[in-house]
């Protein structure tokens, strides 16, 4: 029944007080303790340990995070289930993190910090009323229902896009590779919050940024390998695309010679749009148990042939 904590001791020794709070049954083991591989039933963890193998026992893999790529190709035990995150702390971060970028990108944010380091003082552009920029988020989860519904107040015309059909009050909703492209032309600013599948890998390239009008902007907070670096490097030049703030890169860090860092047409952020914090992290896992534990499919099952 054992719960592993494969986090660091202090967020592992928090996760411990607040499951017992939660869940006094709960037997909470953490990483740099001694236990018995063959005890752990679930593990929380963000990579998987070396001693796998050993927890013969093991029934779920939750991940520390909503993604969960990091665990592509690696067998798990016969019947155990892999968990993403699913917490309203986290959609409570992502909701400001996209907020932020797109009213930073549409209030020519990129321009003025390039204009403070210059020391100019200069109007960069008028920018258009909200409801005449137009944004599209690619993904829609439980970050991109949430970072749509954060962006609804201020009036700009609002798409997704996810592989399914959705309906979601308010938002245009497009799927599948079919209607791509018509997403694209209708989108000024573009948020990708996509998982990160071998169909998703390198989405954010050339051709896509070329579907896009001339001059759009991107928000990239999904995966680093979302997006084809060099591609955008092309479409910040000719201006197909102006500005981009990237929270997520391949690798992370970025090499120091990266062009990226130097370019006043991005804003980068260190992978910090969502931070999992015990406290959000905690009462989602112990609502995890005890659905498990009364037969019901826990929240955030990834479905193994979807890879999200
Ligand atoms: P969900 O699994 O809830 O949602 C994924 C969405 O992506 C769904 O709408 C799904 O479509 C859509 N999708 C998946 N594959 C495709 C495809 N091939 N074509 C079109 N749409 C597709 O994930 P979350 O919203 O919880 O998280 C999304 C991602 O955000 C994470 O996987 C991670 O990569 C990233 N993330 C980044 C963080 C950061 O700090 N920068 C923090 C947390 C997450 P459908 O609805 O039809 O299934
Ligand atoms: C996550 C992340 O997946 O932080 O939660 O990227």
């Amino acid at each position: 029944m054992t719960l592993l904590a494969n986090i660091d001791t202090e967020r592992g020794a928090k996760l411990r007080s607040i499951l017992a709070d939660l869940l006094p049954d709960q037997q909470v083991a953490l990483a740099d303790e001694a236990y018995d591989p063959t005890d752990i039933r679930h593990l929380l963890t963000w990579k998987i340990p070396d001693n796998l193998a050993q927890m013969t026992a093991l029934k779920t893999v939750f991940s520390v995070g909503a993604g969960v790529d990091q665990f592509t190709g690696i067998r798990l035990p016969d019947g155990a289930k892999l968990v993403r995150l699913v917490a309203p702390g986290l959609v409570a971060m992502m909701r400001e993190y996209v907020t932020m970028a797109v009213l930073g990108l549409h209030r020519d944010l990129p321009a003025y910090i390039a204009q403070r380091q210059a020391q100019v003082w200069k109007m960069a552009s008028v920018p258009p009323p909200a409801s005449a920029r137009r944004v599209g988020v690619m993904g829609l989860g439980e970050l991109g229902k949430g970072a749509l519904a954060a962006l609804q107040p201020f009036g700009f015309p609002l798409a997704g896009w996810a592989r399914s059909p959705h309906k979601i009050d308010g938002v245009e909703c497009f799927h599948g590779a079919a209607m791509l492209d018509d997403f694209l032309a209708r989108t000024d600013i573009l948020v990708c919050l996509l998982p990160l599948t071998p169909q998703t890998e390198g989405i954010l390239n050339a051709s896509l940024f070329a579907k896009l009008p001339h001059g759009a902007a991107l928000v990239q907070a999904g995966r680093g390998r979302h997006l084809n670096q060099p591609d955008l490097v092309a479409a910040l030049e000719t201006g197909q695309i102006s500005a981009a703030v990237l929270d997520v890169t391949d690798p992370e860090p970025l090499p120091q010679d990266h062009p990226f860092w130097g370019d006043p047409r991005i804003i980068l952020t260190p992978h910090i749009a969502c931070i999992t914090q015990v406290e959000t992290l905690a009462p989602a896992i112990a609502a995890n148990l005890s659905r498990d534990a009364q037969g019901q499919p826990m929240l955030g099952e990834v479905a193994p042939e979807r890879g999200y």
